[in-house]
């Protein structure tokens, strides 16, 4: 291993060992450890058609991927090796680890489930592919500057990406625009042809994907857009430097950026170009492979699954539609047949906002084939509805595929949902309110086509890289059966009443907390003490997940404490961290609240270090792997109903957190697991919510009947956090006592006294522990392995090998 990453250093990268900086080390260890998985994964793509196995192929807009070093040497049995080879190098191996960019390819929990989801993959031998986007740059670097949030560009290529593999020969033709010719067919049925205006080349990038124990390999394949021509020499030699390469800009805008922002008519054009473009990519990838191993299409059900992640890849219905009619001439009910057999469709929120639908007139001008074959589809929907519900007019209506009160616009979501043989939820609850809102009527009309499948974590990354201290001490103490079986976890069950092992347990903890206040040091100057109750608030920053709440609670404890300072106070450290959509206004003033909030309290002796307040800048998944593992409460405090599931809630929980949260997406069932002592639960519940916002819910009822709230509202609307603007709070204080959509001030109350509740067992360490450790060990459950089992299983019907 040495001598392979000094031969890396010397021949791929050209530099010196004398000249070596951590970032060259990265590289060249990179490129070593890259090496070993190379054979493997050729012989697992190789095997995957020799045998004939049906593939997965799971169609992602976003892949949050993070590092992939340490996930790799961990994964592949490496670790020890390396960190010799480099010690004997003189090199520090968690330096060379630090050095990698986080591959920051997605917003939030869609993007980071992608990434466990083909980890889980990998390691559960399934063979699969993992198709998206190599955007240029990923989701925006988070500045923080006098409190307010600043967005600027990311840069992960930068220094070169080691893990992947240009296949520049890989390049497929993208089309947009143009018109749709009618021929007469062979057998007198008419023939469609699209000619596209534009073409983008889709060209290939490669990163293997590797397995827990080096088991089986799969590949993450993303594209990148390319022009045709890279430059118009015509125009070049005439002088006009610039517009001889505006097509070629054009054509890269589409894999250049992130989400752009969908705000201007051009932004929204990309937005769906950007859909389009990955989702046509794939398939032709797919069905090209598929053709060459199996000759026809019919079997396509049979071979590959197409798992869509929420709608953004919709459009595949219609182009698999498109190509298996126009390209191989199949008739309609067989292709339809198809279609549904291989596609099946993942929701993941119910936020209005989120549910995609595109304007009818950019559709037809950007994909006018598409278009009509989503209106076949449609007609032949409508007509099956009708035969079913005759007259039932607002039926029609709700469950069309064009929504024509808005200014027609296709519903990406009803488009996807008759395109797949399943439509799943992600956690129980929010399946079961897709049944009962969204998809209501869909429901009704495709009973049984609704699913469950609870997300999951991938446990490699979220305990044993991330955690090795746990890790080790889990080890030790029930044996290493947990590594491959989360399940084992539970028998630490007997050891949280055991004093040695709980005393243990707290010191891998305090360890953990030692690191994140060093971080917490660095990143923002203030001093925190790792004794205090470590309460993590880390998420995107969202109305619905309700930071604002957290700041509240943080008020009253603040004004309480210098009420009553002679009481006998829990020191706690309130740790903030996430990125507001750059044009969500109110999320950015939610994050200059908290550095508000933060300044004062902080700095004001009188409350003598007993509350701190952190907002710990750029959130990313690299960040999450210090936060996590040294956390001692969870904030999961959604207002019910809203958060589709969760996935930092479980990571937390099986890192021996104890959340505090509201009977909503996946905390519901974190509940079940690891029971009702071990877990404070608070607030209105998804009926209750619905029912306040029936009622016409006004935040000033709550306000009224609590003083504390009051005081606290009042507080920050008079501008005690923000003297040098006392209005800048008045438009957020007075969306609470209005609407409050949100019901912050509804479950203030309920929330205020569960985080009493957490401060009196907190007072006993001895019962702190005891259930800090029983979240750790009734996890397993939440393992991505066991989701993937699942979608396999009930979903695409491939094997699980293990
Ligand atoms: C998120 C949901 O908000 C979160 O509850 C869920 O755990 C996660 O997906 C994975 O299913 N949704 C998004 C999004 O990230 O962009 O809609």
């Amino acid at each position: 291993m040495r001598d392979a990453i000094l031969r890396k250093l010397t021949y791929d990268l050209g530099k010196s060992r004398a000249a070596a900086v951590d970032r060259d080390w990265f590289m060249a260890t990179a490129l070593a450890v890259r090496d070993r998985v190379v054979e493997p994964w050729l012989n697992d793509m190789r095997s995957a058609y020799t045998t004939g196995q049906k593939q997965v192929y799971y169609f992602s807009l976003e892949f949050l991927i993070g590092r992939l070093l340490r996930e790799n040497m961990s994964n592949f049995g490496m670790v020890e090796e390396v960190r010799a080879a480099l010690s004997e190098l003189g090199v520090d191996v968690a330096k060379v680890i630090d050095s990698e960019p986080d591959a920051a390819l997605g917003n939030g929990g869609l993007g980071r489930l992608a990434a466990c989801f083909m980890e889980s993959l990998a390691s559960l031998s399934i063979p699969a592919f993992g198709y998206g986007i190599r955007y240029d740059h990923g989701l925006f670097k988070q500045i923080i500057r006098h409190g307010w949030q600043e967005e600027f560009p990311e840069d992960w290529l930068q220094f070169g990406n080691p893990w992947e593999f240009a296949r520049p020969e890989i390049a497929h033709s993208i089309g947009f625009g143009g018109t749709v010719e009618e021929l007469d067919g062979e057998d007198g049925t008419p023939r469609h042809v699209w000619k596209p205006a534009d073409l983008v080349l889709a060209v290939a990038y490669d990163t293997p994907i590797l397995g827990w124990r080096g088991k089986h390999v799969n590949t993450l394949r993303l594209w990148s857009a390319r022009a045709p021509d890279p430059l118009r020499i015509d125009a070049f030699n005439r002088g006009d430097h610039i517009g001889a390469l505006s097509e070629r800009m054009r054509a890269e805008a589409i894999s250049r950026l992130l989400y752009p922002s969908d705000d201007s008519p051009e932004g929204l054009e990309l937005r769906l170009k950007q859909e389009f473009f990955f989702s046509s990519a794939a398939l032709q990838d797919l069905i090209r492979r598929h053709v060459r191993v199996y000759g026809g299409l019919e079997s396509l059900p049979d071979k590959v699954a197409i798992q869509l992640n929420d709608t953004h890849p919709a459009i595949v219905v219609a182009e698999l539609m498109r190509i298996l009619l126009d390209d191989h001439a199949m008739p309609w009910a067989e292709a339809w047949r198809v279609t549904q057999g291989t596609i099946s469709y993942t929701n993941h929120t119910l936020l209005p906002e989120a549910l995609e639908t595109w304007p009818v007139p950019l559709m037809e001008r950007l994909l006018p084939r598409h278009m009509q074959i989503i209106y076949i589809i449609n007609a032949a929907h409508l007509e099956a509805v009708s035969t079913a519900h005759p007259g039932n007019f607002d039926l029609l209506g709700a469950v069309s595929l064009i929504d024509e009160s808005h200014g027609r616009r296709v519903r990406m979501g009803n488009l996807a949902f008759v395109g797949s043989h399943k439509v799943n939820g992600v956690s129980a609850l929010h399946s079961d309110l897709l049944k009962k809102t969204v998809f209501r009527d869909m429901n009704t009309l495709f009973p049984g086509r609704i699913t469950n499948k609870t997300n999951g974590i991938a446990f490699r990354r979220w305990l044993q890289q991330c955690n090795p201290g746990l890790t080790a001490l889990v080890r030790d103490s029930i044996g290493p059966e947990f590594l491959d079986r989360p399940d084992a976890l539970t028998a630490l069950r007997p050891l949280a009443a055991d004093g040695g092992f709980r005393s243990s347990f707290a010191q891998v903890k305090r360890a953990n907390k030692e690191a994140l206040a060093a971080l917490i040091r660095r990143e923002t100057g203030i001093r925190v003490d790792p004794a205090a109750l470590f309460d993590v608030h880390i998420k995107r920053i969202h109305e619905y997940k309700r930071q604002l709440l957290n700041l509240l609670e943080t008020v009253a404890l603040y004004n309480e404490i210098r009420a009553q300072p002679q009481k006998d106070w829990q020191p706690r450290v309130k740790i903030f961290s996430g990125k507001a959509a750059a044009s969500y206004h109110r999320a950015k003033l939610i994050i200059k609240l908290a550095h508000d909030i933060a300044r004062t309290v902080n700095r004001d002796p009188t409350q003598r270090d007993l509350l701190k307040v952190v907002f710990l800048p750029n959130y990313n998944v690299s960040l999450a792997e210090v936060i996590i593992p040294a956390a001692d409460l969870s904030e999961q405090i959604s207002t019910a109903g809203m958060e589709a599931s969760g996935t930092g809630n479980m990571k937390l929980a099986l890192n021996g957190a104890m959340t505090i949260g509201t009977m909503d997406g996946a905390n519901v069932e974190i509940h079940e697991h690891v029971g009702a002592e071990n877990i404070f639960i608070f607030g209105l519940t998804t009926e209750e919510v619905a029912a306040r916002r029936l009622d016409g819910w006004r935040g000033q009822y709550s306000i009224d009947a609590s003083p504390r709230l009051a005081q606290a509202l009042e507080s920050i609307a008079s501008g005690v956090f923000s003297a040098e603007d006392p209005h800048r709070y008045g438009e957020l204080v007075h969306m609470l006592r209005e609407h409050d959509h949100f019901l912050v001030t509804a479950d203030f109350a309920s929330y205020f006294d569960a985080q009493r509740q957490v401060e009196s067992r907190w007072s006993k360490p001895d019962e702190w522990q005891q259930s800090a450790i029983l979240n750790t060990a009734n996890m397993g459950w939440f393992s991505s392995d066991r989701t993937i089992t699942e979608y396999a299983q009930e979903i695409w019907r491939v094997p699980v090998p293990g």
